[in-house]
């Protein structure tokens, strides 16, 4: 399908190492783009570009922290140097801290912003110049289920997803005129390295996310390929500011009592 085909694009996935930002990176590269990987840990970043051979994708590595506006301004001229264009920019990296608002240390909150929303802004803001020169791009920026909604101890992670949803919006308005589409995706509740630690069995957690959710279980990082080959090609290319939630229903519905 020539629409959502990918062929000489270039994506740069923030964090693209595990979790969900590998199950897009995998998604884009199947639909032909080239893979750019952003990583602050060597050994997690190998080991991804391993992986991501060994399934015949053509893929480079670069270690930055996204936070620091200096090192990734020369990182991204290094990926433009070495690879080429970035056409699509997946501002994936991202921490949560999980600890209720009353004791949760302003530092860890200050450090789940700036990763979380600073950081999504500096990649845009670098790589959207470049866009803007070439008149096309595409920048997807991965939000949550906490844009929309709050949860008791993730006040700085909702917080910056629920930032990350309006830079969204603003970035769209701002750079539609130069043809780069920023939307964003929305995930729910999936099953990744993120979430562990309330999956476990024993959890109540667990159960609450599977009653919860209409289609009755966690995602699979691999649901979310199809939205992020969508974003990221001619196929959206009126889509403007738009959160794509794939949630598996969470946020269509109320929920349910625990008899129905
Ligand atoms: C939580 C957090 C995250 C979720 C996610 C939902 O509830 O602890 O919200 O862990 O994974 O971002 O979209």
């Amino acid at each position: 399908m020539k629409l959502f085909d990918l062929t000489n694009k270039r994506a740069l996935i923030t964090g693209g190492t595990h979790g969900l930002g590998m199950a897009m990176a995998e998604g884009l590269a199947q639909a032909g783009a080239e893979l750019v990987i952003s990583s602050t840990t060597p050994s997690k970043l190998e080991e991804a570009l391993a992986y991501y051979k060994s399934k015949g994708y053509k893929a480079s590595g670069y270690i930055f922290d996204v936070t620091d506006e200096k090192i990734a301004a020369e990182q991204i001229e290094a990926i433009e140097k070495n690879q080429g264009p970035i056409h699509i920019l997946v501002n994936n990296a991202g921490i949560i801290k999980r600890e209720p608002a009353v004791s949760m240390l302003i530092e860890d909150f200050r450090r789940v912003i700036d990763v979380d929303l600073v950081g999504a802004f500096i990649m845009s803001q670098l790589v959207g110049r470049k866009m803007i020169e070439r008149n096309e791009g595409k920048i997807i920026n991965i939000c949550s289920m906490m844009s929309e909604l709050g949860r008791n101890s993730v006040s700085a992670y909702a917080a910056a997803k629920g930032g990350l949803k309006m830079l969204t919006k603003n970035l769209a308005t701002e750079w539609a005129k130069h043809n780069i589409q920023v939307n964003g995706i929305g995930p729910g509740y999936f099953a990744t390295s993120q979430t562990e630690p309330i999956r476990v069995d024993g959890n109540p957690f667990n159960e609450f996310i599977i009653s919860r959710t209409p289609a009755g279980r966690w995602g699979d990082p691999e649901d979310l390929a199809g939205t992020a080959v969508f974003l990221a090609s001619e196929a959206s290319r009126f889509v403007n500011g738009q959160i794509i939630y794939v949630d598996g229903g969470i946020l269509a519905t109320i929920g349910k009592p625990s008899n129905e």
